[in-house]
């Protein structure tokens, strides 16, 4: 009678190692498995013909990215702007640039997109204002309290008695090694832009300003937005002596300050109260910080505050065209291992700064690597127009309009501007792509979109938007919101794999041809488990040879297609295989690391093998 006892035991302690595990896969906020759709709004929808994109226009979409399956809006900045930096230059936190319509029109597209299980998140830009806004007016006229609201400074003369900058920052937007300081003549000072002469930095050293910064949170959370981008984070504090940089433009002294840091921490802890008080829904927080692992990871947050996770570039920075399986391999675990404990993370093709995913990658590595991007651990960003496979469009001088190239010359502005990847969207393949009835618009629309647009692709069986909605479905499945992942590589690094698995649920694994030739793989040479036909669950729209089975051990893949493929729970041992037993083992947490999923698999086989013993020892009184 011990022995049922110990089993009666035993299986309470199952039953409670069982429900612990599924109040773990209930744990994890809305925000931490987010889909987000980056929406550019001068280049999704013009409602009204004026060849500019608007708020009415992206409302007439919705119905579009609740069919995409996204769950979540980003909008870049839509307030008050002279769009001198396409809108990061604000001359009014609080309200709507008229070009893109107004606050009712604002509360429209948040009701709407709710009403469709759509978040909506925005933009905050709190490291400068334009020179447009109230408070820099205020500030240059030296009225308190705005006289402080800036970063101004004296400087110095030189012996022709020429006005000389305090120091030798330089600005982002300038020709090379053009100052960050501009002298204003009413004030008959200089002030600091890390950026554009127009833009002049906040002073966040003030705590007046930042009231102002927390009252503009207060506002928008207060008209229902599910969260916010932090612009610029590397660059919101400088050095308070303004002292010279020793390497002029290296940045020692204008970026990556620890106040940054700190004042992140504030944000959060600002929006977690204001969540508090209002009873209202957690919301999705993310940093746009450039710097070293360590700077970016110390965003997360440490043992006394929560921090706001920052975005994850690495798809931008680390892959090309010619990155290997095994270079994407380490680019994605260098990240994993970095990432504190139950930390979730974020994955991002494209976004407005850079040449889009299709240009820059390959118009063919598209579909795998949203398969990728959309099914590792973690929320995934897409840039408008992405999900068709957008191209860059090559933009002439007289029709650039990003300061980034309008500052250069027409010789360099090309490898600056970004207007390329800012087109508007490319709906069907009547006038201006659908995007606008005006054949003229704020940037010209790319010539492929008589081909490459949406009603296209939602008619081909196979195309880009089909598998990126496919991708966008699957994600939702608990194996990719909950379960463990594996990378490995094949073919001699030309085949990538991503394997997702949870208990009790099927394994998911994603096989990526990078190389230029058909490859054929045998995956039973990874998993030697895997016996039955694996089903082919998305496909890329280049993939040939698509049925609805495949033998594991013969994938035929031709140059840069890829699979998303399904398997029976692949089982761990041998020991384990055909019992109940693995009911009980509980999942590894989706940010755990390679160390954690061997513990959880180590646990797993212990109690497996534990409960085989124990039917043993059970079988006689049975
Ligand atoms: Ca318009
Ligand atoms: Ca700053």
């Amino acid at each position: 009678m011990d022995s049922l006892r110990r089993v009666f035991l035993f299986v309470l302690g199952l039953l409670f190692v069982k429900s612990s595990y599924l109040e773990q896969l209930v744990k994890k906020e809305w925000w931490e498995t987010a889909l987000v759709y980056q929406i550019w709004p001068r280049g999704f929808q013009d409602s009204d013909g004026d060849g500019e994109g608007d708020l009415k226009g992206i409302i007439s979409h919705l119905d579009y990215l609740q069919d995409l399956g996204i769950n979540t809006i980003w909008l870049n900045p839509i307030y008050s702007s002279p769009l001198i930096d396409s809108g990061y230059d604000i001359s009014n936190y609080i309200d709507i640039n008229p070009l893109f319509g107004n606050l009712q029109h604002f509360d429209e597209l948040v009701n709407e997109a709710h009403k469709r299980d759509l978040k909506v998140i925005l933009d905050i830009v709190p490291n400068h204002s334009s020179d447009q806004h109230q408070w820099f007016r205020l500030s240059s006229k030296n009225i308190p309290p705005y006289n402080n609201y800036y970063i101004w400074a004296d400087g110095s003369r030189d012996g022709k008695g020429n006005r000389i900058p305090p120091n030798n920052w330089v600005s982002t937007y300038s020709d090379e090694g053009g100052s960050a300081w501009t002298w204003h003549d009413t004030r008959e000072q200089w002030y600091y832009h890390k950026f554009h002469k127009s833009q002049p930095d906040l002073n966040l050293r003030n705590e007046n300003v930042l009231q102002e910064l927390q009252n503009v949170f207060k506002f928008w959370l207060m008209r229902n937005v599910d969260g916010f981008r932090i612009n610029a984070v590397s660059y919101l504090y400088e050095d308070e002596h303004l002292r010279d940089e020793p390497n002029v433009g290296n940045g020692t002294y204008t970026s990556g300050l620890p106040e940054n840091t700190a004042l992140v921490y504030m944000f959060r802890s600002y929006i977690n109260e204001w969540v508090e008080t209002n009873n209202s829904t957690s919301k999705l927080l993310i940093a746009e910080v450039y710097g070293s692992d360590n700077v970016l990871i110390s965003f997360y947050g440490n043992d006394t505050h929560e921090g706001i996770p920052p975005f994850n570039f690495r798809f931008i920075t680390s892959v090309r065209n010619t990155s290997t399986a095994a270079h994407i391999k380490n680019v994605l675990e260098d990240w994993f291992e970095k990432l504190p404990n139950n930390a979730s993370t974020n994955w991002v093709l494209s976004n407005h700064d850079h040449s889009r995913a299709a240009s820059r990658i390959g118009l063919n590595r598209v579909d795998g690597l949203h398969m990728l991007s959309l099914l590792l651990p973690g929320q995934a960003f897409t840039y408008y127009g992405e999900e068709i496979a957008m191209l860059d469009r090559k933009m002439l001088w007289n029709e650039t309009i990003d300061q980034m190239g309008c500052v250069k010359t027409k010789d360099t502005y090309a490898n600056y501007s970004r207007d390329p990847a800012r087109t508007p969207m490319q709906w069907n393949s009547s006038t201006s792509g659908g995007f606008s009835t005006s054949k003229t618009t704020y940037l010209p629309i790319h010539p492929n979109y008589l081909q490459r647009n949406v009603e296209a692709q939602k008619k081909e069986i196979q195309s880009n938007l089909n598998t990126y909605k496919l991708l966008a479905a699957l994600r939702r499945n608990e194996v990719f919101t909950h379960g463990d992942y594996e990378f490995a590589t094949l073919n001699n690094d030309r085949i990538f794999i991503l394997k997702r698995f949870l208990e009790n649920n099927p394994t998911y694994i994603v096989v990526v041809n990078l190389g230029l030739r058909e490859e054929k793989v045998n995956l039973t040479s990874l998993y030697p488990n895997l016996k039955d036909s694996l089903q082919i669950i998305v496909a890329s729209s280049n993939a040939v040879h698509v049925t609805e089975m495949i033998s594991p051990q013969n994938i035929l893949l031709t140059a840069n297609a890829a699979l998303v493929l399904k398997a029976k729970e692949i089982p761990w041992s041998t020991t384990t295989s055909g019992t109940n037993a693995t009911t009980a083992s509980p999942p590894a947490i989706t940010t755990e690391k390679n160390s954690a999923t061997a513990s959880s698999s180590m646990l797993q086989l212990i109690i497996s093998t534990s409960v085989v013993v124990m039917l043993f020892e059970l079988s006689p009184f049975v």
